[in-house]
């Protein structure tokens, strides 16, 4: 019990992603799904811990909630719509709340449920009924006269009719009178079998009939429905001797059949669960298949959790098969870290295990296990992405390479990686960051992107040489430090503290520096002459760059548009339109490293050494602004560190001059 709770701890934790299971702090399995108003509202039955004086590894149900999404991806927990204690007819205490249905018919919306009667055995079916699909839900006095078995599902036909389909001595169907809530039609008395040490039942009067054409072996929870003319019976199903559940099907001209049995649309769960339940909902163009699996409690399979996957059609309307994912649906966006140990496909040979045996929580990678081994993992929306890299999280023994691309294993690629395990990890060409986790096995990589692909698109990895477990990725935008001013930009002001941040910046020139010592007065002003020079012949690229801050962080404007960071001259230039004269104005300066700065050619300040940029750490002698347009331009260089410069000019009283514009 121990080990259920923190099973259950962990799992509240999660956070909430498009992967599956889809509800992440409660167990929740047998899963309808309908759309209303847009949205889909998923009524599950409600999982819980075995409570006192319930049946021992059984089933422990006792209320329901409904949930509500509009991108399936986010879901809202309206809570509590139905308990046990509050049914009129039911046990308090039979915590046998089951597979539910909701249906709405002419604005109302009826919600149908099994629960164990008071006094009684089995299963009864009561309705409780509620204006909004979320409730508040007014119960009804009795349960449905004729129906003893459990799973309920409406069916609501084109000509306003309604069916309604349960499990109990077979899977029946029979249609619903107009108000919802009785059957249409006479009820057979059937006479009970006598249990072995129990007295005789009296006879039980049961209405509908039993679905004809289903193949034999256990069957319950029937979904049934109706797409393109044909009715559907969609049913679990335990298809041989000693088996679990798979999700079967048949199809029909009518809703009460007889039906052709037509096959699986989920074969059984790999890891024994015993049941599995379902329903299938067309939602914005997509059909979603909704099922359970009991992930967050893997040793009991009386605790469930529920899952949505992709469903998809023949022409000839039969149903294509089903595998499970982990990936499950809704489109996550690039910047969301992607647990792709969670694929929607993977190649023969992939594998995903436990990040940590012990600590379970820890989350899953995946390990592609040769060169051509890929996993995909699908509907990332790129369309978030700015200037962007990746990060990814992975784990080698062995020195090897893998690629991010888009759409299949043979796609563009977006990122590659070639891995050196021991010491370091390169993209051809070039060294990049990385970070090791505490156990020292897990690498945190960042690479630049090679391509970005447009809008929602299927990321695939492939293994590119050895093995490479990989366990997330994640697309991160770089902070915007500049923005590109357009060619016919209008004049922009300092800001409110009289920074000039529009410059244009000469593509950073490349200084052999290992060290910032070499920044005696003798090599700067020989580095600041080579500036000039360039300043003049005006060979090098130019960018007109706006700043997003007061300083120019002319480091990550290297990094964005230079060859590298570290070791670089600066040129960059302003054109400062007065409206007139401004005499005695001073320029206050700061930089990291050294700079040099000329006002219409004239040298009116230098800041030697190796310095950090201070805000007025050097202010020039005074100097006038003529009328019309001044031609600013400093020079700054710097060794290994980061690079800025901030700059304004500042009156007599030392308050910042803002009455000038920057072309
Ligand atoms: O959840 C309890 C029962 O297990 C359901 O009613 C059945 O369909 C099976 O999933």
């Amino acid at each position: 019990m121990k080990r259920f709770f923190l099973l259950l701890l962990a799992a509240l934790s999660l956070p909430a992603l498009a992967q599956n299971p889809v509800i992440r702090d409660q167990f929740t399995a047998d899963p309808t799904a309908r759309v209303f108003n847009g949205r889909v509202y998923l009524y599950p039955s409600h999982d819980i811990p075995v409570a006192e004086g319930a049946r021992p590894n059984w089933f422990c149900m006792a209320d329901y909630h409904v949930f509500s999404s509009d991108n399936l991806t986010d879901w809202t927990d309206h809570g509590v719509i139905v308990s046990q204690e509050t049914v009129p007819w039911g046990n308090p205490t039979g915590y046998a709340m089951w597979a539910p249905d909701c249906v709405q018919k002419d604005g109302k919306f009826y919600f149908y449920f099994p629960n164990a009667p008071k006094g009684g055995r089995g299963f009864a079916i009561g309705v409780a009924t509620a204006d909004l699909p979320d409730g508040p839900y007014r119960l009804e006095s009795k349960p449905i006269a004729g129906v003893s078995g459990i799973d309920p599902c409406v069916l609501l036909d084109d000509d306003g009719s309604a069916y309604i389909y349960w499990s109990g001595m077979g899977i029946r169907g029979a249609k619903l009178k107009s108000n919802m809530t009785e059957l249409d039609g006479e009820l057979q008395e059937v006479k009970m079998p006598r249990r072995e040490g129990q007295p005789e039942m009296p006879p039980m009067k049961v209405g509908g009939v039993e679905m004809k054409g289903l193949p034999e072996g256990f069957k319950e929870g029937p979904f049934a429905f109706k797409r393109n003319g044909r009715y559907y019976l969609t049913f679990p199903w335990v298809r041989k001797e000693g088996g679990t559940e798979t999700l079967a099907y048949a199809m029909s001209h009518s809703p009460l059949g007889p039906w052709d049995f037509k096959g699986l649309i989920m074969a059984e769960h790999a890891n024994r669960c015993w049941t599995n339940h379902h329903s299938l909902v067309e939602f914005k163009g997509q059909w979603y298949l909704f099922y359970h699996h009991n992930d967050f409690s893997p040793r009991d399979d009386k605790r469930r959790s529920v899952c949505i996957d992709k469903i998809a059609f023949n022409p000839d309307g039969t149903i294509q098969e089903v595998k499970p994912t982990l990936r499950g649906v809704g489109v996550l966006p690039a910047t969301a870290r992607l647990e792709v140990d969670r694929y929607s496909a993977a190649s023969e040979g992939v594998t995903n295990a436990l990040n940590d045996t012990v600590q379970v929580f820890r989350g899953l990678h995946a390990t592609l296990p040769q060169r051509g081994s890929w996993m995909s993992f699908g509907d990332v929306d790129f369309s978030g992405l700015t200037d962007a890299y990746l990060v990814a999280c992975v784990k080698a023994d062995d020195n090897t390479a893998f690629a991010v691309r888009e759409k299949n294993a043979k796609g563009k690629v977006i990122a590659r990686f070639q891995l050196t395990v021991k010491s370091e990890i390169t993209r051809p060409g070039a060294p990049a960051p990385f970070r090791r986790d505490q156990s020292g096995q897990w690498l945190t990589i960042t690479m630049p992107l090679e391509d970005t692909p447009k809008g929602v698109a299927d990321l695939v990895v492939t293994c590119e040489d050895k093995a490479v477990s990989v366990d997330w990725l994640q697309f991160r935008n770089r902070q915007q430090y500049f923005t590109p001013v357009p060619k016919n930009a209008v004049a922009a002001q300092p800001d409110e503290r009289g920074f000039i941040r529009r410059w244009r910046l000469m593509q950073p020139i490349k200084q052999d520096i290992r060290s910032n010592v070499v920044f005696t007065n003798s090599w700067l002003r020989q580095t600041f002459a080579e500036a000039q020079t360039a300043f003049a012949n005006r060979k090098n690229k130019w960018y007109s760059m706006e700043a997003t801050a007061y300083n120019m962080k002319l480091f990550h404007f290297a990094e964005q548009y230079g060859s590298q960071p570290y070791g670089n001259l600066f040129c960059c230039e302003t054109v400062i339109d007065a409206p007139q004269d401004i005499e005695n104005v001073r320029l206050a300066a700061g930089s990291n490293g050294a700079s040099m700065w000329w006002l219409n050619g004239e040298e009116v300040l230098l800041l030697e050494g190796d310095r950090r940029m201070v805000v007025d750490d050097g202010v020039s002698p005074r100097l006038n602004l003529r009328k019309g347009q001044n031609v600013l331009r400093c020079a700054v260089v710097n060794g290994p560190g980061l690079s800025d410069m901030c700059v304004r000019f500042i009156d007599e009283k030392g308050t910042p001059v803002t009455n000038i514009n920057i072309r």
